[in-house]
């Protein structure tokens, strides 16, 4: 499996008066940009492997594990529950970070809500993709508060590449755990590694900490 394309940079060390001495010192570092990233306007793609082409006809989403009542959603159920707009910064471990991406789509606790609510013991939330991607996340305040699963970016519906007709987005984290083709949000009882980071990937990934690879250190607190 290889990454397809290489991460995007749009130059922007060059911009303005201080160029790059500024940018290499932080003078002009947006405070939004987490330590070790660069801007980008362009919007990269990612995927380890093929790229699903998923019909939204044919996508369904299963909300199972550790959650009172467990169900599956088809598209229109989905919208059904009325899309959201978001606006979030996104940060991927290759560097690259955009910042005031607009998606529309559902956010996770009222997806969760939707399946009568997490039960004892649910503790983390396993998002899987369609050919076999996951991720983990610790099913805590922050993955609550900010995660939710896109069907649109920009107001257009989400593009094969970028995970089309659906994706997770969790902005708390480096961009690996935002499951593209997301087919199905497990509730577990306990932390079960992902595609990237049973491949030696950070297990939590925050960017405000650099969580990038796993160290000895790695454990979630
Ligand atoms: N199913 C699946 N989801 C995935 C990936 C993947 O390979 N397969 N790549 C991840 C990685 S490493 C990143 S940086 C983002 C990239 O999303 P993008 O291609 O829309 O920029 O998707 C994440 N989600
Ligand atoms: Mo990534």
């Amino acid at each position: 499996m290889t990454r397809q394309q290489p991460p995007g940079d749009d130059g922007r060390r060059s911009r303005g008066t201080g160029g790059f001495l500024a940018f290499a010192q932080g003078g002009d570092r947006d405070p939004r940009l987490p330590p070790g990233q660069r801007l980008t306007r362009k919007f990269p793609v990612l995927t380890a492997g093929d790229t699903p082409v998923i019909a939204e006809a044919d996508w369904q989403l299963a909300i199972d594990g550790l959650v009172a009542a467990p169900f599956r959603l088809d598209m229109a159920g989905f919208k059904a529950l009325g899309l959201e707009t978001f606006t979030v910064d996104i940060h991927c471990v290759t560097r690259w970070s955009r910042l005031d991406t607009r998606w529309q789509g559902i956010g996770l606790s009222r997806l969760l809500a939707e399946a009568g609510g997490v039960t004892e013991g649910g503790g983390w939330l396993i998002a899987h993709g369609a050919g076999g991607y996951s991720a983990n996340l610790k099913l805590d305040d922050d993955t609550l508060a900010r995660c939710f699963v896109a069907t649109h970016h920009d107001d257009m519906p989400l593009t094969a590449e970028h995970g089309g007709p659906a994706r997770l987005v969790a902005p708390h984290r480096y961009f690996w755990k935002s499951t593209k083709w997301l087919t199905r949000l497990e509730v577990s009882p306990c932390d079960l590694k992902g595609y990237w980071e049973r491949l030696g990937y950070h297990n939590r990934g925050d960017p405000w900490r650099q969580e990038r690879y796993r160290g000895l250190d790695d454990r979630i607190r």
